[in-house]
């Protein structure tokens, strides 16, 4: 894969003006904490890059410091999962509503969580949540409807974040220190060594991570015509 990385810093007097407005506002700046600004694009098309993960790797000793577990929601409507890419911490809960007039049977074979909630409809779905201990990507699915494909991405720690439309995030509150940044996007080769970056934080600098990702063709398989017809539609 062709990957093009830029690692800069953003110049001292920007961050202290950034830091003078915050106090100005009344709100105490974070001592000895770093930001990430992150813009990705896809390198085929040049387009901003949104739905990728990036997410700031703490050794276990920092970790529990910024454990934030809370509870999520990824609807179904119109036969497919809302949003597409969910981050959540570890401990979280998710609850998996159905906001169709159709029944969906929810289920992940990934080894990061492993369930199933057999056939519900809307309305049912108040107790149709799971929470997810282990870190990783889950990948979850429809019995019914082949096409609906959705990824809930479990983070270590609450310092994980998901590009916007226009393949910008923002990870503020990172602690000062060298630590591995890793990236992730559902058409990313898995095996691919340059998705994981070493970066040093400081509090004197925000830090910028520009990347372009050459992504795999997305192969999954599309709503078929036919397919509404059956007796779940
Ligand atoms: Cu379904």
């Amino acid at each position: 894969m062709t990957l093009a990385l830029l690692v800069s810093k953003t110049p001292l007097w920007a961050r202290s003006i950034a830091c003078c407005a915050a106090l100005c506002a009344g709100f105490a700046a974070p001592s000895h904490a770093a930001e990430l600004r992150i813009a990705l694009q896809d390198a085929d098309t040049g387009q901003p890059l949104a739905n990728a993960v990036v997410e700031v790797r703490l050794p276990i000793g920092l970790q529990a410091q910024f454990a934030a577990t809370d509870d999520y929601s990824v609807d179904q409507v119109e036969k497919e999962f809302v949003a597409n890419v969910t981050v959540i911490t570890v401990g979280s809960r998710v609850n998996f509503p159905n906001s169709d007039d159709i029944l969906h049977h929810v289920y992940s074979f990934s080894p990061a969580k492993v369930f199933e909630l057999p056939l519900y409809g809307n309305g049912q779905s108040v107790n149709f949540s799971e929470i997810f201990e282990q870190p990783g990507v889950v990948e979850i699915g429809c019995n019914i409807h082949d096409w609906m494909l959705g990824y809930i991405y479990v983070a270590q720690t609450s310092l994980a974040v998901k590009t916007d439309d226009n393949g910008q995030a923002l990870i503020s509150g990172v602690p000062v220190g060298e630590f591995s940044v890793r990236i992730w996007h559902p058409r990313a080769p898995l095996d691919s060594a340059e998705l994981e970056q070493r970066i040093s934080f400081d509090d004197a600098q925000a830090s910028n991570l520009r990347m372009a990702l050459t992504l795999e063709r997305d192969t999954r398989l599309r709503r078929a015509p036919n397919v509404s017809r059956t007796r779940y539609r």
